[in-house]
């Protein structure tokens, strides 16, 4: 409120000069601000007051303990909710944007099935795996699946997308999730958060009909929403209960199709950022680090005491767009 008195003195004396310099007796018109900003640091988005689930779950699922893992993705065209009262048209893995997350440990197999109910051919390209595109990120065509196998040998989060092309398009309409590759030694215990970050360009609205893709506000470069996990701001609507001082472990992964993420926690320093998912040489004591589209790292931070902390793309522009959640730390989780 200090701010918004300050805005209109200032506006009350520009004025009263400009009364003094032309002479005129008209009353001063003071302007006030429209839009007041949400007393909450970086509230790009509204902040809800408790810690509801949010529509799609953040949460990491858990370490593995088998060795085979079968994974059948669906392939199949579904309508999602990118805002309040703003639907899309998604291509999507098993009707969800992102699609399911999928966590193994390096060295086990993984048994893949992708299967085409869509009308048009996709394919898959799992970052994880050390395998020729050419034998098998091939197309799918509709109705029809492809199988095959691989093993994860290099620890740490990855994306997996469809590769067909246009692949911008694929990707921007949906088309993308994560695989978490746990090393063998297991990391130390924290409370685990996956985060998906990417865009949709919207084309212009129909009355009664989902939003699908604008290819020119594609090349443009201009999305309408940068979301995590599918959702513009649905963890700033629904905050993410945690502890202050537990250990936080964030899987960072964006699927762009186009934007940096420069992933920053606001009111915390990042304990260590193992860079694109890498076991070696973690970053230490660091604040914002960029994760480029088609790459992925892992954060670990302890948020030091009670309080609301954002979470964002520090490209705010992206953040004023959805890409902004809330971490709300309540009680003591030690140290
Ligand atoms: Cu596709």
């Amino acid at each position: 409120m200090r701010l918004h008195g300050a805005i209109a003195l200032c506006l009350l004396a520009a004025a009263c000069q400009s009364k003094a310099t032309n002479g005129s007796t008209t009353p001063p018109v003071v302007q006030t601000p429209t839009n007041v900003p949400a007393n909450v640091s970086h509230g790009e988005a509204p902040v809800g007051k408790g810690t509801a689930a949010a529509p799609i779950s953040a949460a990491a699922p858990p370490r593995s303990t088998q060795h085979l893992h079968r994974v059948r993705l669906e392939i199949s065209n579904a309508t999602i909710v990118l805002a309040p009262n703003v639907n899309y048209e998604a291509w999507t893995f098993d009707g969800k944007v992102p699609g399911p997350f999928i966590r193994v440990t390096q060295g086990d197999t993984v048994d893949f099935t992708l299967v085409n109910r869509a009308m048009m051919p996709h394919s898959m390209d799992f970052h994880a795996a050390e395998i020729a595109p050419s034998k098998y990120y091939v197309n799918v065509m509709p109705n029809d699946s492809i199988h095959y196998r691989f093993v994860p040998h290099v620890p740490g989060v990855f994306l997996y997308h469809c590769g067909t092309a246009p692949v911008a398009a694929h990707i921007a309409n949906g088309m993308y999730g994560a695989l978490i590759v746990d090393p063998v030694t297991p990391r130390p215990a924290a409370k685990e958060f996956i985060f998906v970050q990417s865009e949709f360009y919207l084309d212009s609205a129909v009355a009664g009909k989902p939003r699908s893709l604008s290819w020119e506000r594609l090349l443009g470069l201009a999305p309408d929403y940068v979301v995590f996990n599918g959702r513009s701001a649905q963890y700033s609507e629904n905050p993410i209960a945690v502890k202050a001082g537990e250990l936080l472990r964030l899987y960072v992964v964006n699927a762009g199709p186009n934007r940096f993420s420069a992933f920053h926690v606001v009111g915390g320093i990042f304990d260590r950022v193992y860079v694109d998912g890498s076991q070696h040489s973690p970053l230490e004591g660091v604040q914002t680090v960029a994760v480029p589209v088609g790459g992925a790292s892992i954060f670990e931070i302890r948020l030091k005491e009670p309080g609301d902390y954002p979470f964002v793309t520090h490209a705010f522009a992206d953040a004023t767009k959805g890409a902004v959640g809330i971490f709300r730390a309540g009680g003591s989780g030690k140290p």
